[in-house]
């Protein structure tokens, strides 16, 4: 356990992401708290050109403002045909204001006519930590897998519509939370920030 540490703010404002990373602390001992209970933050303006580099910028500003220990998560789909897009843009592939439904209906649009073997994508999660003492540490996570070629299910967010874990047939959107958790970018990340909070 960190020293001194027990209270987490969660630097985050999507709420399904504090629902993941609240069930797999669980039994952690740590109390997360959100940016709401935290106190107000400025918006942080997240224009690192890497998923480590933004995850860092959120987690040192909402601890520098907060004074408390920060938890941030940048994540994204990482898609092979093209070129890595939408990357560290996932949030707002399909416009500053894009909904779930806009970002992955336009990916499913990018990709008519991609051929099964080319549609290979993944998601990545870096979790970053800043302490209110300065100190950094970072939790990576990978899930590689395809992308549908239509809206399979209804659970998770995001683009877990239309992407299939590999070795699955059923997209994570059709998935229970925790076979999700199982083996999603996230689900890794958070257990290794797990493993570094029981051994540390
Ligand atoms: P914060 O920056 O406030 O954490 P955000 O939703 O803007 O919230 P990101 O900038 O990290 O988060 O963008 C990540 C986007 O990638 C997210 O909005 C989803 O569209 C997608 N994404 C990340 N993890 C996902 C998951 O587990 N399932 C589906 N889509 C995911």
């Amino acid at each position: 356990m960190l020293d001194g540490i027990h209270e987490i703010v969660v630097a985050t404002r999507n709420r399904k992401k504090v629902d993941e990373i609240a069930r797999m602390l669980d039994g952690t001992g740590i109390k997360l708290l959100t940016l709401d209970e935290a106190g107000e933050c400025p918006e942080v303006v997240e224009d690192a050109p890497d998923f480590r580099g933004n995850a860092l910028k959120k987690a040192r500003e909402i601890s520098s403002c907060t004074q408390r220990a920060a938890l941030a998560d940048d994540s994204g789909l990482v898609v092979d045909a093209l070129g890595g897009s939408p990357g560290v843009f996932s949030a707002r592939y399909a416009g500053p204001e894009a909904t779930d439904l806009d970002n992955y209906s336009k990916l499913l649009r990018e990709l008519e006519g991609v051929p099964t073997g080319k549609r290979g994508a993944r998601f990545v999660c870096c979790l970053a930590l800043v302490l209110p003492d300065g100190e950094e540490f970072v939790f990576d996570g990978v899930c590689e897998g395809v992308i549908a070629e239509k809206k399979m299910g209804q659970s998770g967010f995001g683009y877990d519509p239309v992407f299939i874990p590999e070795g699955h047939e059923r997209s994570f959107a059709e998935m229970s939370p925790q076979e999700k958790d199982s083996m999603s970018h996230r689900g890794r990340a958070i257990r290794a920030f797990a493993e570094f909070l029981l051994d540390g």
